[in-house]
């Protein structure tokens, strides 16, 4: 079993190193431009990432399992989203809106997911804990998808997106899953629960401060706003799935 999984995430990773370097090929990025570099940093960070949650999925406990393999999709899926990203950026020098919220329309909720995971590998958990997250996400991010593609006015949008972000804090410090979490005397879980709830709280909001400036108040271009969404991604995405990974790790019964 182990193997396979190996050589599976190792033919996944050759794929989709393949299709990046055909990229390479067709868009030439320049020496000089900022933005794209990091763009093309932080989607092979995505890839390496991939590659490392797949593999170190079969080292952890059985419960946490699933955990490492959502991390891992994460990156995944953002990898293949940064790849058109930073064709985007390169070829047109315009930001990649659109790719950027398929993206995370797709991976927040799977990292909402995380906190329902982390926590029914330790205990039960109820099934509305993972609802009330998921609602809070498609809140969030319609009214901001809806601001900054202009369908709607840009602080209705933004409004709409924060009350959906803030339900989400409700739900992690003060609801039933920051409950949860307190009450279930395992210290692992208790430890990457309340890391991953400062990422959700001081990570995520670099994206409406990013959506303020560029946006609201017009004090930044396409440019810092990229490099922003790009970094916030960076530490979002992966250092959210390592915290899960060393939780994990901690936990006795893990594999040697
Ligand atoms: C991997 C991608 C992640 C974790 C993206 C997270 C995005 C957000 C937390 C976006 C939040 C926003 C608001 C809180 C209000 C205004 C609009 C958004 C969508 C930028």
């Amino acid at each position: 079993m182990g193997k396979k999984l190996k050589l599976f995430a190792l033919t996944a990773v050759a794929l989709m190193g393949v299709s990046g370097v055909a990229n390479a090929e067709t868009t030439l990025l320049a020496s000089d431009d900022f933005v794209g570099i990091s763009f093309w940093l932080v989607s092979m960070a995505l890839l390496a990432s991939t590659a490392f949650f797949f593999i170190e999925r079969a080292s952890v406990p059985a419960g946490w399992r699933v955990s490492i393999t959502v991390a891992g999709l994460v990156t995944g899926i953002a990898f293949i989203h940064y790849m058109y990203m930073r064709d985007v950026w390169v070829m047109t020098g315009e930001s990649p809106t659109v790719y950027r919220y398929i993206d995370w329309l797709i991976t927040v909720p799977l990292l909402m997911l995380e906190f329902y995971f982390v926590l029914a590998a330790v205990n039960k958990a109820n099934s509305g804990i993972f609802w009330r997250l998921m609602i809070g996400t498609l809140v969030m991010l319609i009214g901001g998808y809806l601001g900054e593609a202009r369908y709607i006015n840009t602080t209705l949008g933004f409004v709409i997106g924060m009350a959906g972000w803030f339900y989400i804090l409700y739900e992690v410090f003060s609801g039933e899953a920051g409950k949860n979490a307190a009450k279930s005397g395992n210290k692992a879980l208790v430890t990457a629960f309340g890391a991953m709830r400062m990422i959700v709280t001081v990570g995520w909001a670099i994206y409406p401060l990013g959506y303020v400036f560029g946006y609201m108040t017009g004090g930044m271009d396409a440019n810092s706003l990229n490099v922003i969404y790009n970094a916030a991604d960076f530490l979002n995405k992966i250092a959210f799935g390592l915290i899960i990974w060393a939780a994990a790790m901690s936990q006795p019964g893990r594999a040697k």
